[in-house]
């Protein structure tokens, strides 16, 4: 079939809309029509030419919801009509990670999905020229139709609106997952979130879910600071506004008769290594939990000194919030459909296909949480 694309055909270059070829799926497959998808950082961290895995041409986009249109052979939890969401991290149950029980990690197609291939090492997407277009991350939801393998797609309830719930497929799971899942943060106690976007958002969603006392956000864009005070932010420090960001932080928390100072959880949500360790350091000397959500450029290192770890601080890291998608994910809808979460402030531009390059610009310009393209 034929289905509408923004395509990624070089590194660093807006996406192009046009008509793409689509193959059906084969054994094990879905084809989605995808009603609405959210434009993550990560979309663009991989536009741009910073992702070690970036391959083009590729259909970007992994933060989706549509519809099922049709099944491959051997297809058995799902059926044409189903409301479902992409899973970039897919939950197969049977590799080692899934039995595990340790990771939401799931090895059964990382390979080929890595190499933006289906995992029978090709690709379903082609130009109208005949030259395959690469899949990413296994989703490729700038697509109005998409073939996923059958465990990387959640199903859910279908009284829910395609145009936000397509945030659940990434950001939302994402940021209130690494506080629930990752960190394991407990009532009463303080944190510092890195990066108020479209993740660092959530992160204090969840931090207010679990009941912290006190959440500090930090962000060098001042504009951010009012979401997310209506989020659950307690304080904000602005890094470019003060002389040392870890000391703010630290001063901030001191506490008891020996005044040491921390917080018990950080997040970072930017990306930026230098950051990383800085939201390392802010944490409390014997028990702070670091967790690093910002996906850093090729060739960026983090670093710190063994200090921090011999003292007692643990530095942690987190995909997709921990989440195990098709477990998971149906769940975080029916907390939104329950009014348990928010989502519907944080989707600050609604987009066509066509506008797409457009929602990327809000975001470099700082002037959107999320920007979600309708189909
Ligand atoms: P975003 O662009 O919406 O938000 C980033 C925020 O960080 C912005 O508000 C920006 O002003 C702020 N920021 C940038 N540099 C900063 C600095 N030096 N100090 C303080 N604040 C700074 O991006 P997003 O969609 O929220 O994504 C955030 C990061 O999370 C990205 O790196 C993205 O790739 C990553 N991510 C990771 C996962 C995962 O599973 N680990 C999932 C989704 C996104
Ligand atoms: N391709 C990058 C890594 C990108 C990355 O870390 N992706 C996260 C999800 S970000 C969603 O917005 C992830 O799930 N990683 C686990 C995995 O297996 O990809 C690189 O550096 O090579
Ligand atoms: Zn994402």
């Amino acid at each position: 079939m034929r289905t509408r694309a923004a395509v990624a055909l070089e590194a660093g270059k807006p996406l192009e809309i046009m008509e793409v070829e689509l193959e059906g799926p084969k054994a094990g497959e879905v084809l989605v029509e995808i009603k609405a998808t959210g434009l993550c950082h990560t979309d663009e961290f991989t536009r741009s030419g910073a992702d070690p895995e970036g391959l083009f041409p590729c259909i970007l986009g992994h933060e989706g919801a549509g519809v099922v249109l049709e099944v491959g052979e051997g297809v058995t939890t799902l059926k044409p009509g189903d409301h479902v969401i992409p899973l970039y991290t897919p939950e197969c149950r049977e590799c080692a990670s899934c039995l595990s029980g340790k990771t939401n990690l799931c090895t059964a197609i990382r390979n080929t999905q890595g190499q933006g291939l289906m995992p029978d090492g090709t690709t379903r997407f082609k130009m109208l020229d005949g030259t395959p277009i690469y899949h990413y991350m296994g989703c490729s939801t700038f697509a109005n139709h998409t073939v996923m393998p059958e465990i990387a797609l959640a199903k859910v309830r279908e009284d829910a609106p395609f145009d936000k719930i397509c945030y659940i497929g990434c950001g939302v799971t994402t940021g209130i997952g690494a506080v629930i899942n990752t960190a394991g943060v407990e009532i009463g106690s303080t944190a510092a979130v890195f990066g108020l976007g479209g993740i660092g958002l959530n992160v204090i969603q969840g931090l207010r879910m679990a009941g912290c006392d006190m959440i500090i956000g930090v962000d060098l864009n001042d504009d951010k600071a009012e979401m997310a005070k209506k989020f659950g932010m307690t304080h904000f420090v602005n890094p470019s506004k003060v002389e040392n960001t870890v000391a703010e932080i630290v001063n901030l928390t001191k506490r008891g008769i020996d005044q040491i100072g921390g917080v018990d959880y950080s997040f970072d949500a930017t990306g930026n290594v230098k950051v990383m360790r800085d939201a390392l350091e802010c944490s409390h000397r014997g028990w702070g939990v670091s967790v690093i959500i910002g996906v850093a450029p090729a060739g960026a290192e983090i670093s710190t000194r063994p200090f921090q770890l011999v003292t007692g601080r643990v530095w942690k890291g987190t995909a997709f919030g921990g989440a195990k998608g098709r477990t998971d994910v149906p769940k975080f809808v029916d907390w939104y459909m329950d009014g348990k979460i928010e989502i519907d402030p944080m989707i600050t531009h609604k987009l066509t296909l066509d506008e797409i390059n457009h929602g990327f610009d809000l975001m470099h310009e700082g002037k959107s949480i999320r920007a979600v393209v309708e189909y």
